[in-house]
């Protein structure tokens, strides 16, 4: 029988059993504290030890660019150990897989450049450009309070476990900057894991892969390949496509990986490899930035009329499509005319199913004016325009439903609001549609599963590019006649700060050095159709002109125009 002592002493005993509760947690919590604060330290050490291996000469600053660092390989191993880091607080902070990619893309073999790739396969966002720019310039005494404050600023929790998954190019300097990264993850305590050679979209889908715990699809190079064939060969159903398609690999990581891709597709489509890298050096005359900026097909090559050929760039994110006319003129579809191809059937097959739903392009300045026209006049589709940078587009590409964005230069995708994936997908199934429109909807997942939503792909463009001409029964001469781009030309300044020249709207205009647009303004107005602007390179040590008019001629006259401006109010040398 209780009494009122036993009680109380029951009480008396539950409340020092739960005093023994608090202080042993307690005693257990700054245990783990003292733990946690000492493997900090000593990983806080590594790191001072590491930080002299890949020391900072200090003898130049290092700017984030228009897609990450990129400058010549000799100078950057320190920062691939600082991205490295910086890899491993981003996926503490977002408690995700984070991608790593050693490439420098369409620039010169002797340059690298690390492209670091978000959890749901954007670039690394923005607000943390300045974060990577501080910790690259840090002196080697200064590192790790820099990555002290960081964390601090940032309320990262460095209890969470990180990872990094890696990819590289086949520069020669590729190996030792992406062990120089290595380092900077696993001096963290993070898990790293090295997929060797990639193309940078291969890898931007394996990390949505990883956060996606494989919805995406599956988080291997094979996965890669057989989710994109399957999609392909449904998308085609019995057509095969007619005729071969050459592709210049710019003598980069997309020849091997094209390679091995074209063994699954081998049945659909014929595919030639040029430029794999056996012979001729990276980006050397070959490539989707030589193509489109020289506007003339890889050298050595001779293009018969109608022949489909396409490039890559170094790193397989771009691509470019050219032919020849009966006449043997060279004839360029470049990123314009794949944003109309695609944006033509997205619209064609949403009408044919029934299903409304908004698409939209993006583009940049560097957009042909008659490109613009003909979605905005002819397909009756909103165009917005963007800063150059895939990272720009892709975000304003969001506001559409379904939103095509491509650079004139051949780099972009489709992406599409998750809302409007899942309203394709269920039209696909409805089983009170008509046989027409069940036949579009179902058509339009297999065009979304064959398109890399993560980033611009060019393995995966092509094949949608493939797709459509073959589900239309078009030639190339038939796509590149949708519209006549107005004549247009590129060109490099070389000045002694490109940092001097500062832009406005999108880019399209100057608001320093002082004078200078008011300057272009005026020549630009003495050219029929004429347009032009200047903006610098966030990738290589140059100023760029872009020029359009109605002619050849008169393209060429203005940019030249144009760059004599340049040079001489921006201190060209
Ligand atoms: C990168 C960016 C592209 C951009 C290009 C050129 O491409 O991802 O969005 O158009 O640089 O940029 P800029 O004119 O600033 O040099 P990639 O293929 O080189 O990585």
């Amino acid at each position: 029988m209780l009494t009122n002592k036993n009680i109380q002493i029951v009480i008396m005993s539950q409340r020092i059993t739960t005093l023994c509760d608090v202080i042993s947690f307690n005693f257990f919590y700054i245990l783990l504290s003292i733990v946690h604060c000492s493997i900090m330290a000593d990983i806080y050490d590594n790191i001072r030890k590491l930080s002299e291996v890949h020391g900072n000469p200090g003898t130049s600053q290092i700017t984030y660019g228009t897609a990450g660092f990129r400058a010549k390989a000799n100078i950057l191993d320190h920062v691939f150990f600082r991205m490295g880091l910086l890899a491993v607080l981003r996926s503490k902070f977002k408690s995700a897989t984070i991608g790593l990619m050693t490439t420098a893309s369409h620039n010169p073999e002797e340059d690298n450049g690390v492209k670091l790739v978000d959890p749901m396969g954007e670039m690394l966002e923005e607000s943390w450009e300045s974060i990577a720019t501080e910790l690259a310039n840090a002196s080697n005494d200064d590192l790790v309070n820099v990555l002290k404050n960081i964390v601090q600023k940032y309320k990262i929790d460095l209890e969470v476990s990180a990872s990094v998954i890696a990819g590289r190019d086949t520069r020669p300097s590729s190996i030792t900057l992406s062990n120089a990264a290595k380092d900077g993850v696993t001096a963290f305590g993070a898990k790293y894991q090295d997929f060797g050679l990639l193309t940078t979209p291969q890898l931007h889908y394996l990390v949505v892969c990883k956060n996606t715990d494989e919805k995406y699809g599956t988080a291997t190079e094979e996965g890669y390949y057989k989710k994109l064939s399957d999609a392909f060969s449904s998308a085609l159903g019995e057509k095969s496509c007619s005729g071969d398609l050459t592709v210049d690999c710019a003598n980069g990581v997309g020849a091997p990986k094209l390679k091995e891709f074209s063994k699954h597709i081998s049945e659909k489509l014929k595919i030639n490899i040029l430029n794999d890298g056996t012979i001729g050096k990276l980006n050397e005359n070959c490539g989707a930035d030589f193509v489109k900026i020289q506007q003339t097909g890889p050298s050595g090559i001779t293009i018969k009329p109608n022949e489909r050929f396409a490039s890559f760039d170094g790193d397989a994110d771009r691509l470019i499509y050219y032919s020849a006319t009966d006449e043997g003129k060279f004839v360029m579809l470049d990123g314009d005319k794949i944003a109309a191809l695609i944006a033509s059937l997205f619209k064609e097959l949403l009408q044919e199913a029934n299903i409304s739903l908004e698409v939209g392009v993006v583009q940049t300045a560097y957009a042909n004016g008659s490109s613009t026209n003909y979605l905005t006049d002819r397909l009756k589709i909103p165009v917005a325009c963007t800063k150059t940078g895939v990272k720009h587009l892709h975000h304003k590409a969001k506001d559409f439903d379904i939103g095509v964005y491509f650079e004139a230069n051949g780099h972009g995708t489709v992406i599409l609001k998750p809302e409007a994936e899942n309203k394709i997908r269920q039209a696909s199934t409805n089983k009170e549609s008509t046989e027409c429109q069940l036949k579009a909807s179902k058509k339009l997942t297999h065009f979304i599963d064959l398109i890399n939503q993560t980033v611009g792909d060019a393995m995966s463009d092509m094949l949608v590019v493939e797709a459509i001409l073959c589900n239309r029964d078009w030639s190339i001469k038939e796509w590149s006649q949708i519209y006549t781009e107005l004549p247009n030309r590129q060109l490099k300044v070389k000045v002694k700060d490109r940092s001097v020249v500062k832009t406005t709207d999108a880019e399209q205009k100057l608001t320093n050095p002082e004078g200078l647009q008011t300057l272009i303004d005026d020549v630009v107005s003495k050219y029929p159709d004429g347009r032009s602007f200047v903006r610098p390179s966030g990738t290589e040590d140059v100023v760029r002109v872009y020029a359009e008019s109605d002619t050849q001629e008169n393209a060429d006259k203005l940019a030249d125009e144009v760059k004599e401006l340049v040079k001489e109010h921006a201190g060209g040398i």
